[in-house]
This record gives structure tokens, sequence and C-alpha cells, in this order.
């Protein structure tokens, strides 16, 4: 067994045993929900419901903010009797008892939608659970129980490869969700976000039924639909150096997070290296996500703007400034030097 075997063995034996010593068990995706989040929030909500004990998802997004694809699955999921929380709920009936957290797809505090105090005091009580497939970041939450593991696609391939490996059955829904977040993370299986671990894990999800022509409806559905993301990226593109594009919303329109991320992800099927997409989130926020096919490196990019992210995804948040601006300053840091040296 190698290193990685061993820590998946170990998340398996965490979950098993804190969710038995739990009176009930909130899972926790992070905030703007995305495939991999819910994705494998269902899956670790079906494991601790066969424990026989209360299970809640907890959501705090706007509902009318998350994407065609998302709501979709909440409504299958709603409909099958899943407990969806919201934070209030959360902080009157499940803060202060002996409830499990357990955070998925995320270690960040600013990602969840909890307080701090709250989450102190189950770091101290030991009830809580982190598992991610992003790297550690500036707001990672200090519990001993942290799995994080940036050598997976997606947190639907951690519990993908968890769920295999202890032979637990599961229905091909939930193989379906998986495979969605799997696909969503590892930018549709490609090489720049999978590898042969990836596909290994994605075609068992096949095996076992997973809804491939399904998940592709989520998605395209989704871009299709969407105004917003299509206006910015036939309308608003514009190339620096050739091999970079940049999505520049309009100073005056809004746009969700998802909505950017997705605008972004969609100009990397052009011949570019990497693509931002900036605009305003809200009425002082302006958001830049980037994405990149691997040459570049988004991630040391975003740092330069306090945000976060790995190399081939990233992103940030700025206030009080206009998309315009925005725009300018990224301009100035684009570099020769965020090229990764491929001899290395
Ligand atoms: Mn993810």
């Amino acid at each position: 067994m190698n290193v990685e075997d061993i820590r998946i063995k170990s998340l398996k034996q965490t979950l098993d045993s804190k969710i038995k010593e739990s009176d009930s068990v909130t899972i926790v995706p992070h905030i703007r929900l995305d495939f991999d989040a819910i994705g494998s929030s269902i899956a670790l909500y079906i494991m601790a419901l066969r424990q026989r004990k209360r299970v809640n998802i907890l959501i705090n997004d706007n509902y009318n903010e998350l994407d065609c694809g998302i709501k979709t699955v909440l409504k299958e999921i709603t409909t099958k009797g899943f407990n969806i929380i919201n934070y209030n709920e959360y902080k009157d009936r499940y803060a202060n008892s002996n409830d499990l957290l357990i955070l998925t797809d995320t270690s960040q505090q600013t990602l969840i939608p909890i307080e701090e105090d709250i989450i102190k005091k189950k770091v101290l009580e030991e009830k809580i659970i982190e598992i991610d497939h992003h790297n550690y970041g500036n707001s990672t939450i200090d519990a001993k129980d942290k799995f994080i593991l940036p050598e997976y696609s997606s947190a639907c391939e951690i519990i993908t490869k968890m769920l295999f490996t202890s032979r637990v059955r599961f229905s091909k829904e939930i193989a379906t969700y998986l495979y969605a977040g799997i696909w969503l993370d590892s930018n549709r299986l490609t090489k720049r976000g999978s590898n042969n671990e990836t596909h290994k894990w994605a075609g068992k999800l096949v095996e076992n039924n997973a809804d491939i022509d399904k998940v592709n409806d989520l998605f395209i559905e989704d871009y299709n639909d969407n105004q917003k993301i299509q206006e910015l990226v036939s309308n608003h593109m514009k190339m620096f150096s050739y091999t970079i594009a940049c999505l520049i919303g309009e100073d005056d329109k809004k746009y969700s997070c998802e909505d950017l991320a997705k605008a972004a992800d969609a100009c990397l099927k052009y011949r570019i290296d990497a693509s931002f997409a900036i605009g305003n989130v809200s009425d002082s926020m302006v958001s830049i996500s980037a994405r990149s096919k691997g040459n570049i490196n988004v991630g040391e990019i975003m740092k330069e703007f306090d945000g976060g992210g790995n190399y081939l995804a990233a992103a940030t948040k700025i206030k009080d400034e206009k998309p315009s601006e925005v725009s300018k300053k990224l301009m100035k840091a684009l570099r020769p030097n965020y090229y990764i040296d491929k001899e290395n």
C-alpha cells in the first residue's frame, strides 16, 4: 500500500468512527456550490445516513445565483428527501450539539458559511473533518482531521477512490453525481486536469452505471442557457501577447463568480495558454477568475492580487474598483516569468 492509499484508508476510518460517535452530521460544501462540492457532499451524506444519523447539507448560497445544473441536482436530492439546511438553522439546532462537521472541497474558513467562533469550538472538540483537493490556503482551518490531498483532481475523485477501495456500494445516481464533480474539476477529463488515476476512478463510476450523458447535459444546458457567459466570450475578449485571453465585463454589469469561472474556462477551447474573466460580483467587488492550460501559472498571478488557487485554476476578489481598472492592473502583472519552465 502506498502513502496515498493509506491516507484514503485513514479518511474512511476517521469518517466511520467520527460519524459513529456523533448524534448528527452536517456536511459543508464550499460557498458558491459547484458540482465537485455537491457531488462529494451527496456521497458523504449517504455514508452518514447508513449509520442511521440525522444528516444535513449546509448550503447558504443565494439559490438564484447558483447555475442551472446545480439547481437541477438540488431539486433531485430534495425530492428524494435530503435535508438541506441554511446557516440560521445550523446555528440554532446543530452548532451547540454533538454534531460532526464534514467540510468538503475546501478547508478554508473564508469559503464556508459558518462563523469563525463556532469553527474554533468544533476544532477544539475535534468535531470537524476536512476533505479537500486544493492546497493549503491562508485561511485553512487547522483541525486535527485534515485530509488535504492536492494530488487528486477533485473532492469527488477522493471520495470515489475511498468508496471503491473500501467496497462501499452506492447507487447509479451517486455514481453520476461523483462523475459530474470529477468531470468539472478535471476540466472534462483532459490532460490539463486529470491523470491516469482520475481516468481509472471515472471509469469505475461508469462501470457502476454513472450516466455520462446526463452529466454532459448538466453542463451543456448551462453554458448555452447563459447569455451573460456567451456575451462575455463573444463580445468582450481582449488578447495579450497572442496567448492570453482576457474577458472584461462591463463596469455596470454584474456576474456570478461561477459565470466568470465558466467564461474563463470556455476560452480555453481557443488556441491560448491562459484566460482571465473579470467582472463585478457585487456593488463594490470585482472578481477575477483565471484558467490555464498548464504553461502559465495563474495561481502565482492571482496571488499578486491576494487571491488563491493552483497553476491551472485560480481566482481573486478586489474591493472598490471597476473591471476596467482591474484589467489594467492585470495587464501590468502579466509578465513572462509566469510561464512554467518545461524543462523543470
Ligand atoms: Mn473541487
